[in-house]
């Protein structure tokens, strides 16, 4: 099984500001975790990371017929993108949303999330716990 990991804007600064929110752990600390739980569970991944919506759309364009799965944190795109949101459905694989903070405990603009009228499953709070979880998630669907 193959699963594309993406993750959007500012994720790539991790573990710089905000440790309150977001913890210590850098980026390629997370990356680390995440190759770590993948072959754990005998799951091949790809992680991208991107600042940008429209890379982020070409993305989860190119998982069409490449990846079986999809596990994303949109970051601020989660809370402002019908783009992230149709690219998701166009491309109908499932789709597992990740947050390290619960973002419905945050500020009410971060309250609503487009991607998770795509996902199968929203996994917010957990930090990086949270992307293993969507990996086990993803892993046990049958398709
Ligand atoms: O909790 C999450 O995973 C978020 O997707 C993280 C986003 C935020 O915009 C979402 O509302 C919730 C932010 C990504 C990282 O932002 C940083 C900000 C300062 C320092 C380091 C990272």
């Amino acid at each position: 099984m193959r699963i594309f990991v993406i993750n959007g804007p500012n994720l790539n600064m991790l573990g710089i500001r905000e440790p309150d929110i977001y913890g210590t752990l850098t980026y390629k600390d997370l990356c680390e975790y995440i190759k770590n739980a993948a072959a754990e569970l005998c799951i091949e991944v790809e992680i991208f990371q991107s600042n940008s919506e429209g890379a982020l759309v070409d993305i989860i364009q190119s998982a069409y017929k490449k990846a079986d799965a999809i596990l994303i944190n949109p970051a601020a795109y989660t809370h402002t993108s019908i783009a992230i949101l149709d690219a998701l459905k166009a491309v109908a694989l499932p789709v597992a949303e990740v947050h390290l903070s619960d973002i419905t405990k945050r500020e009410q603009f971060r309250a609503f999330s487009y991607t998770s009228l795509v996902a199968e499953k929203s996994f917010m709070g957990f930090g990086k716990e949270g992307y293993r979880m969507a990996l086990v998630y993803l892993s046990n669907i049958n398709r």
